[in-house]
């Protein structure tokens, strides 16, 4: 309990945690995790009796979730489908997916003074969350990544808001990119033309995957859209994936994405800010791995046309990410949570890097999906 302390907003919190309905007295609090978005705490509780007990809370980025009644609405949509899916499959639904706490008037969450909205979570105990991927990692988050695709098969889609419009729309987003170089808003276009130049070049690949949802070919399912390694948690008894986290992103999109989110993230040795690029390299044998476990995990879920697109999955979502960090970069860093000033441009070439790797090895990436579907890995 020791290195629990109150961040500089402790006043702030308490009346956060007031909101909440639970017999137990708020002993501390830090900040928790790496992710860009939500502001993350574990706090921690001392019950009337027995132990202290750990909470997740946390409260919603404003600049990325304009609509956060829909995000929660969501929210609480797919964990209570996954829960009954999860009881079905003969698993255990409070640690297998999110649950939320009720606050002292019923709700599910609570709304601050600046129109914040907070939500409390139990802390899923016994997992680890781990920020580079080694091959057991990473195989274990393609399982979990792959069965939460299986789970959501027949979820019906028309339930789900669009939480933030255009998420994994590629042609947007470097239309948005174009848009930030033009108004130069924090006077930093100068020094990163050679980044522009590289995104110009690749207008193109923009359009291949929406093309193909355009023409048929690939079809909108429910998935997650922001599947990085650090968005599972894996049972430190077993080494599964155990737990599928951030589900604020939840929505219509495409499995190619999903999959091409984690290779993005995980398929390398070096961190997302990495400043040393001969550190960043694409590891193809880490893609085979994830990839193998990935279509395992969907149990035979995956068309034909999907399979074909995975390797085009990574190299957008990799692009695509490295454009969002670039564009956030040029927009003087209004919604990714940076803490030095060239924070994004850093993760921006990381992403450019890989892209590039990607593309020299692309061939490869194909037929190592081949290899596996022949070696019956799509079979349910
Ligand atoms: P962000 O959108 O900012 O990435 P996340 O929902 O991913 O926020 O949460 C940040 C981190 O908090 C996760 O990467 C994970 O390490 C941890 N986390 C989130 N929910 C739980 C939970 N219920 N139990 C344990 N750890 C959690
Ligand atoms: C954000 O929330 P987090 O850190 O898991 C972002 C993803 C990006 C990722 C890059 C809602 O994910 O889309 O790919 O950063 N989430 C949102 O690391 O924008
Ligand atoms: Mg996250």
């Amino acid at each position: 309990m020791s290195n629990y302390y109150f961040p500089e907003n402790e006043a702030h919190l308490r009346q956060v945690m007031e909101a909440f309905s639970f017999p137990a007295t708020l002993v501390g609090a830090v900040r928790y995790g790496c992710g860009h978005i939500n502001d993350t705490f574990c706090v921690l509780c001392q019950p009337k009796e027995g132990d202290c007990i750990r909470f997740i809370l946390q409260g919603l980025s404003q600049a990325a979730f304009p609509r956060q009644d829909e995000v929660m609405e969501n929210f609480e949509r797919v964990t209570d489908y996954l829960r009954e899916q999860i009881k079905a499959q003969g698993g255990d639904p409070a640690r297998e997916t999110l649950s939320l706490l009720p606050t002292k008037d019923g709700n599910h969450y609570y709304t601050d003074e600046n129109g914040k909205v907070w939500r409390l979570m139990p802390f899923i105990e016994g997992t680890e969350c781990y920020q580079t991927a080694t091959p057991e990692r990473f195989a274990a988050s393609a399982s979990a990544f792959g069965r939460f695709q299986y789970l959501l098969r027949d979820f019906p889609a028309h339930l789900l808001h669009e939480p933030i419009a255009r998420f994994h729309d590629t042609e947007n987003r470097f239309e948005k990119l174009l848009a930030a170089v033009e108004a130069d808003k924090a006077g930093r276009k100068t020094s990163v033309q050679a980044e522009i130049d590289f995104a110009l070049a690749r207008q193109e690949d923009c359009s291949v995957a929406l093309n193909a949802l355009r023409a048929g070919v690939l079809p909108l399912r429910v998935t997650h859209n922001d599947t990085k390694l650090n968005n599972v948690l894996i049972d430190r008894a077993t080494g599964r994936g155990l737990c599928v986290v951030d589900l604020d992103t939840v929505m219509p999109g495409l499995v190619i994405n999903d999959f091409g989110d984690s290779i993005r993230f995980g398929a390398n040795h070096a961190a997302e800010d990495e400043k040393d690029l001969s550190k960043v390299n694409f590891d193809i044998s880490l893609y085979e791995i994830y990839a193998r476990s990935f279509i395992q995990g969907t149990q035979g879920g995956l068309t034909q046309a999907e399979l074909e697109y995975l390797p085009w999955g990574a190299r957008l979502m990799t692009f695509e990410c490295g454009i969002r960090f670039l564009t956030d970069y040029l927009d003087g860093d209004v919604y990714f949570h940076t803490t030095y000033p060239e924070h994004n441009l850093d993760r921006c070439r990381t992403q450019f890097k890989l892209v590039r790797d990607m593309e020299e090895q692309f061939d490869k990436m194909r037929k190592i999906i081949r290899n596996i579907q022949n070696a019956g890995g799509n079979e349910p």
